[in-house]
């Protein structure tokens, strides 16, 4: 019997892929496909499919081509199931032409035909989301790079209405209800104070928002925006993007399992030593609403919402009213603390200790894709590596792109821990300020 074997991500099955598992299966008496799962995609780039694994296999199997659909979870795995499964052909499309020819050593390889003018990229494309920005934050330049790399969502203009930002953008609205008028979406970089309002109205005239964090300076308009962004079947999602990156969401899972036993302190710190032009001129200007969110971000995700208590030392300096700020907060089994500066440069490392072992996650860690498990007994030490893609900000749009195409609320970043974040930015404004 020859067993030919092919591999695919096969998201959102179209004529393409049946032409090539046809052509594939006639090579031979039986047909094994690999279907790559969504981690391995995104080690080796692909991370906008829009379809799961099991949807995506149950539609290679509906074809009715397949003898055996199996999942392709690593690289190297094509080695192991051509050995193990005694396959004689492997087959690919021909715009991999000389990819696989080094798997000539265990079978033959045989690139086939591609079917031209239509691609799972296309079809994604095809009702794609149109987004407008609003707000001259800089970090505006890195999404509109990332957005490039996202299929089904695409970044239309700019528009700023703070007369000291000067916008670098292809397109530029003249008004924000012009950018409202002319796209599916907003995504709001304006300053903090500001935030509140331009969510409000991109979401009454029916529009989903994708906001920098802290989406509000209160915690009370916060749970008003996603309350309207309900009414309104609309999505609402906080822009924290580490908390979308694999890394970060392997860690929290990770110590939600129990492997350093019970969490009884976090230690964490964001620096930067640059100073946002609009952080000098905004009225809460300071490194507490620059780094809060994303320093808050590991403390509510591990410990929950529910603290007891919140205190805040502030540094002042002449030109800044707030250079550095150290965070308590005291829970019922826990306590934490969230150091962040602007201007001033530290170790902005996490570490999270509990009754069994400690996790430490290098500088910075908001961005890193390495951490480590640390127990007493040292051979007990785990490292744990993983991709995180344009820093957490690509996956973010893409989590967005398909919250808007299936509806569904964020699970990444849920509103009770976007408005927990408001809630503290209106304690720390009565504290410092
Ligand atoms: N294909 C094709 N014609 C198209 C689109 C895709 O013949 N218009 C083929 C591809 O060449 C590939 C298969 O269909 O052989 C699956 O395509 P994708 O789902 O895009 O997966 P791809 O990233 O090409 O995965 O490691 C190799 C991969 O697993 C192949």
């Amino acid at each position: 019997m020859i067993k030919v074997i092919t591999y695919g991500t096969f998201d959102l099955l179209h004529q393409g892929h049946i032409n090539i598992l046809k052509r594939a299966r006639a090579l031979g008496d039986y047909l094994i496909v690999g279907v790559t799962t969504e981690n391995f995609d995104i080690t080796r780039g692909k991370i906008n499919v829009s379809q799961s694994l099991m949807e995506r296999m149950e539609a290679v199997r509906r074809t009715g081509l397949a003898d055996e659909v199996i999942p392709e979870e690593y690289e190297g795995q094509k080695i192991d199931d051509i050995i193990r499964n005694n396959v004689s052909v492997f087959a690919v499309g021909s715009d991999w032409d000389g990819h696989f020819d080094y798997l000539n050593e265990y079978c033959k390889v045989i690139y086939l035909p591609r079917t031209e003018g239509i691609s799972s990229s296309q079809l994604r494309d095809s009702n794609a989301i149109k987004v407008g920005v609003v707000g001259g934050d800089p970090t505006v330049y890195k999404l509109i790079e990332q957005a490039k790399k996202v299929n089904g969502l695409e970044i239309s203009g700019l528009y700023s209405d703070e007369a000291d930002i000067v916008l670098k953008a292809d397109k530029a609205y003249k008004t924000f209800d012009a950018l409202l008028a002319e796209n599916d979406a907003v995504y709001v970089a304006v300053r903090p104070e500001n935030r509140f309002e331009y969510i409000s109205r991109a979401l009454n005239s029916g529009k989903h928002v994708i906001s920098e964090s802290p989406i509000s300076m209160d915690g009370k308009q916060a749970e008003s925006l996603y309350r309207l962004a309900e009414e309104k079947k609309l999505i609402l999602f906080d822009s924290i993007k580490t908390a979308y990156g694999l890394p970060f969401q392997r860690l929290v899972l990770l110590i939600k399992s129990g492997i350093i036993g019970e969490i009884k302190n976090i230690d964490v710190t964001c620096t930067s030593l640059e100073v946002k032009e609009w952080l000098k001129v905004t009225k809460y200007y300071s490194s507490f609403t620059g780094w809060g969110a994303v320093a808050l971000l590991p403390v509510f995700k591990i410990l929950g919402i529910d603290y007891e208590s919140i205190s805040f030392l502030t540094l002042n300096s002449d030109e800044f009213k707030d250079i550095y700020t150290k965070a308590t907060l005291k829970y019922k089994d826990a306590v934490a603390t969230v150091n962040v500066g602007v201007g001033v440069k530290s170790e902005g490392d996490l570490r999270i200790s509990g009754t069994d072992g400690y996790i430490y996650v290098p500088a910075p860690w908001w961005k890193s894709g390495y951490f480590e498990v640390r127990f007493e007994d040292l051979a007990k030490n785990k490292r744990y590596f993983y991709e995180n893609e344009g820093d957490g900000l690509r996956m973010e749009l893409v989590r967005f792109v398909r919250s808007i195409s299936d509806n569904a609320n964020n699970y990444y970043l849920s509103d009770d821990i976007s408005i927990a974040i408001c809630k503290v930015m209106k304690q720390y404004k009565e504290a410092a300020i």
